[in-house]
């Protein structure tokens, strides 16, 4: 195995020292990777109580994880931006100033790990060795996060190998919470009032602390993959976003490729592994959560998915909504606050339409159908390798990324938002991203439902200030042709007619909509220009075979002058937040838009 002294990266070596004399672990394992260590370390969590071995015919190498309640989701009011300066940081993220913070981490992390092993592990963001790709490392206490890590991310030696002695993103994460001599461990050890999510962008590098959760400790992710990596995209000219990619082929065998951002729990797993209900259209998965997109030398967005796994929403995964998504979660998986079946599987709200008897809740206690509370915990999740989806783009590992026709922009809104529209250019789809307008969900703590302004899905993910980051949007558009950039979109699946029920089925019958998108950029689909964007005429969408409701599609695509201007007023609001870092451009296109609806 190796040992901190035959390290050949001397910043590596040195950090892992540092690191081991103010956490004081008991022991320092360097993870391989490789399928004998993720066993052996499934075999202790299974002795600890961390991990409920599943019935190995129904799902074979597969684990229940069930959480300290306490800790349960991202938790966005504990992460922090520590920028030199708040502004940097800007009015939409925590600031606390670098130095501050770094001595309280530093008292937090003294003496954290006393009693407890010490994972180093190295890891790629992007396929091994791709000059798309950054390589991370991450220091935990917690075996659990070393195994998802090994689904997320290309995780190993392998990786240690690419490095040399080349810069990497430092990532320290601890649950925070120290074993004395003989104390007998928690299934799921963690600190939550002390918990910090901690950012310092300048030194592109993460402190976690107190949770064990998903975004919180599993630092590839959302920590490096969207918060570092936005702020490395925007000094170096590229682009990361919480996009998921797929690639949409008509009958014909022609491939295109769509990112879309759509706020946490929204459906993006869904959507990016869809089965299509039109014969001979069909849709492949590049990735679920996260896309890095550089323009190309020939001029287009090119993108690639950083992960190499799926850390998807449980609750109403099904056969129906997302059978691709069953598939990938058959075997070699790790479900966290899922409920379990007397025979040792694992059951969530809206997976089958009957409820099976004698469940066990995500609390491990005994549940019945009565209860009020779901059996599942609404952020609860799966951990699976991408390489078991049965979808899988071929091109999804390519190092060169896959070229990007189209982006969509997505939320969950009952009211006001048509069911697809196109942006006139890209300035103005800037401005669709920038008025992401999203009902709550369970993802974060805190409260569902309520309405916020998540610009580009980037709320709770942009490294630095938001205005800056909507500036970079507009200037990755000045870096090719307008004939070469994306096409921007909207959509809602969400929206709701009088009765309070959805208007659109959504799940597989959105391949409608990829399909009027995908004609679209062809020049084919027919669009009518309205004052917020093009949206199809009634005709130019494939309903066939949809049976709805009568008055559905003409409330679906209903643009109302009044809620659109409270729409616009409420996003000019939101931005204010911003100030001088508000680009002008934004502005402007609001008061075209308002120009528009009261010509
Ligand atoms: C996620 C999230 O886990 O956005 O992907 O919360
Ligand atoms: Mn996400």
């Amino acid at each position: 195995m190796l040992r901190i002294e035959t390290l050949f990266n001397q910043q590596l070596k040195q950090w892992i020292e540092e690191v081991v004399e103010l956490c004081q672990p008991n022991r320092v394992h360097f993870c391989n990777g490789s399928e004998l260590e993720a066993a052996s370390l499934c075999k202790e969590m299974v002795k600890n109580g961390t991990f409920i071995p599943l019935n190995d015919e129904k799902r074979p190498n597969s684990f229940l994880a069930r959480s300290n309640p306490k800790d349960v989701a991202r938790v966005e009011d504990r992460t922090f931006i520590c920028s030199k300066t708040k502004e940097e940081a800007g009015p939409t993220n925590h600031w606390a100033d670098p130095n501050e913070m770094k001595e309280t981490l530093t008292k937090l992390f003294r003496g954290c790990m006393r009693g407890r092993t010490l994972y180093v592990i190295p890891y790629s963001m992007g396929p091994l060795g791709s000059s798309i790709s950054h390589i991370g490392i991450e220091i935990t206490d917690s075996p659990y996060i070393v195994v998802n890590m090994r689904i997320m991310t290309r995780m190993g030696e392998d990786v240690l190998a690419i490095l040399e002695d080349g810069p990497f993103i430092k990532g320290l994460h601890s649950v925070g919470s120290p074993l004395k001599i003989g104390e007998k461990d928690v299934p799921w050890p963690c600190r939550p009032e002390e918990t910090r999510i901690v950012h310092f962008p300048e030194e592109r590098s993460i402190w976690s602390f107190g949770s064990g959760y998903g975004g919180n400790a599993l630092l590839g992710k959302k920590c490096f993959a969207l918060r570092i990596a936005s702020r490395m995209g925007r000094d170096d000219g590229w682009m990361a976003e919480h996009m998921l990619i797929l690639g949409l082929t008509n009958p014909e065998g022609r491939k295109k490729y769509i990112a879309a951002a759509f706020p946490s729990a929204c459906g993006k797993t869904n959507l990016a592994m869809m089965q299509s209900v039109l014969p001979g259209w069909s849709i492949e998965t590049v990735g679920d959560d996260i896309a890095w997109m550089k323009f190309a030398d020939n001029g287009r967005l090119y993108a690639i998915n950083p992960e190499s796994g799926f850390f998807g929403v449980a609750p109403g995964t099904s056969e129906e909504s997302n059978p691709n998504a069953m598939v990938t979660c058959s075997r070699n998986s790790i479900f966290t606050n899922v409920a379990l079946t007397p025979d040792q599987d694992i059951w969530w709200e809206g997976m089958t339409k009957e409820t099976p008897p004698l469940l066990t809740n995500w609390l491990g206690q005994k549940w019945s159908p009565d209860s009020p509370n779901p059996a599942a915990h609404p952020n609860s999740r799966f951990t699976a390798p991408a390489n078991q989806c049965p979808v899988m783009d071929s091109n999804w590992e390519d190092p060169e990324g896959v070229p990007i026709s189209a982006l969509i922009f997505g939320g969950r809104r009952s009211t006001t938002t048509p069911l697809v529209f196109e942006a006139l250019d890209w300035n103005h789809g800037v401005l669709m991203g920038c008025m992401v307008n999203s009902e709550k969900t369970a993802a974060a703590t805190g409260k569902v439902g309520e309405l916020r302004h998540d610009p580009f899905a980037m709320l709770p993910f942009c490294g630095y200030n938001m205005g800056d980051y909507f500036a970079h949007w507009l200037y990755m558009g000045t870096k090719t042709t307008p004939d070469k950039l994306p096409r921007i979109y909207s959509v809602n699946w969400f929206r709701k007619g009088e009765d309070h029920e959805f208007l659109w089925p959504g799940f597989g019958q959105n391949v409608r909509i990829l399909k009027w998108i995908f004609e679209r950029i062809d020049g084919k689909g027919k669009g009518e220009e309205t004052p917020i964007g093009i949206l199809p005429s009634q005709a130019a969408l494939d309903l066939s075979g949809l049976n709805l409701h009568k008055n559905a599609m003409a409330s679906l695509l209903k643009v109302s002058k009044e809620e659109w201007l409270q729409e616009i007023k409420g996003a000019r609001k939101y931005f204010s937040l911003f100030g001088p870092h508000l680009p002008q451009e934004i502005s402007d296109q609001c008061t075209r838009i308002e120009r528009r609806l009261q010509g």
